[in-house]
């Protein structure tokens, strides 16, 4: 069972932007690389046909906070893990409740032992601790699995900043002696990726990477950004720690961002991204297109019967009409959401693989700033 590999195959000379290769067991990911958020197995309202010939999606999340409390580990086990019982049988990452214990769990109680939280779905209480989610990301079957760590809240105060980051550290080392000493289910290596806190602290964000970087793992992600914080600020932050992780490791930036966050992130020297932001703004007549951003419920697209995104392609994209898919939303229509996600997510693998042409032709760095500022114009 060979395990993660990262092969840096260019370095952009105007920026810290990379392009790179990892491969799993379940396949090759090219970097840079946009993963869509398949919160509960499922990539919401998308096919698993759709996410691979439509969308070209190349990895995809899974959440171990959701996936634990149903369909539970008893039966992902009983299929054989997520792969199998999805159908997905490229490579998963499944993020490990760190975040989401913070975000959805009601009455959390943060202790050395874990988090006690009672389930957003029936209140029943469980505890998280860094061993159990070793385990039950074993069970899941992720290729890519997360350390157990707390996401701080924004804004935070320093000393809170400081004994949370630090206790995610000592988390971090309960995960890795768990992990090294099991073995994964399903006959496929499994990778654990520690993740850097430290909220906007420069001083505690230095020491984190440090830390992180020092336990030499297959890949590292930066946690605690993109909650609330400026955009500046969440820049700064991701700079001073690309500047420590190794170099010959994929970085990954968690839940992060809009189309412009993902394009300066990789010019700081960042290999994966994920965010539900495609997806659940899809939901409410929020589209991504090559020319800007729409709110497709808006009156003007009523009689434009123009293709949601000619210059993007793909089949949703250019098939339907803005003026149908503004119909459906507002008629509530199942297919909306089905479309409106579609195209969002097509135009996100569209962006990072542009990325990765350009910093391939050596022109990343102009090429950005140009994007940058033509997919924030409102159309
Ligand atoms: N930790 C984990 N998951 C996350 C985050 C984090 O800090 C974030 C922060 N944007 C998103 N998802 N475990």
């Amino acid at each position: 069972m060979s395990g993660l590999k990262f092969e840096l195959k260019k370095k952009d000379p105007q920026s810290k932007a990379r392009l790179g290769e990892i491969t799993t067991g379940h396949g090759k990911i090219q970097t840079p690389i946009f993963m869509p958020v398949g919160t509960a197995g499922t990539v919401k309202s998308v096919h698993t046909r759709e996410i691979k010939e439509d969308i070209n999606a190349e990895i995809i999340l899974g959440n171990t906070y959701h996936l634990y409390l149903r369909p539970k580990l008893e039966i992902l086990e009983k299929a054989g893990g997520l792969h199998k019982f999805n159908g997905w049988d490229r490579p998963i990452l499944t993020d490990s409740g760190g975040y989401q214990v913070f975000s959805l769990g009601d009455m959390r109680k943060i202790t050395e032992e874990g988090v006690l939280f009672r389930s957003h779905i029936d209140g029943s209480k469980h505890l998280f601790t860094p061993e159990n989610v070793m385990d039950t990301q074993r069970t899941i079957g992720a290729d890519i699995i997360m350390a157990f760590d707390e996401c701080t809240p924004y804004p935070c105060d320093y000393a809170y900043a400081k004994n949370s980051m630090e206790r995610t550290h000592r988390w971090l080392q309960r995960c890795v002696d768990r992990f090294d000493s099991t073995d994964p289910k399903y006959g496929y290596h499994q990778s654990l990726f520690p993740i850097v806190q430290g909220s906007t602290f420069k001083d505690l964000r230095i020491k984190s990477a440090e830390t992180i970087a020092s336990f030499g793992r297959e890949g590292n992600a930066i946690g605690g950004l993109s909650v609330g914080e400026p955009a500046e600020d969440m820049y700064e932050m991701t700079d001073l720690v690309t500047d420590i992780l190794p170099e010959d490791k994929p970085r990954y930036l968690m839940g992060v961002g809009t189309p412009a966050n993902i394009l300066e992130g990789i010019a700081l020297g960042v290999d994966m991204f994920d965010c539900v932001m495609p997806t659940r703004n899809a939901r409410n007549g929020m589209l991504f297109t090559t020319q800007g951003v729409i709110n497709i419920k808006n009156l003007k697209w009523a009689d434009d019967f123009s293709p949601i995104d000619e210059e993007l392609g793909g089949y949703v994209s250019t098939f339907y009409s803005k003026a149908y898919l503004r119909h459906l939303i507002h008629a509530k229509e199942i297919l909306a959401a089905q479309i409106a996600s579609i195209h969002n997510l097509t135009f996100y693998l569209w962006l990072v693989r542009e990325a990765r042409k350009h910093i391939e032709a050596g022109d990343f760095r102009e090429w950005k700033d140009v994007m940058v500022k033509k997919l924030m114009t409102r159309l």
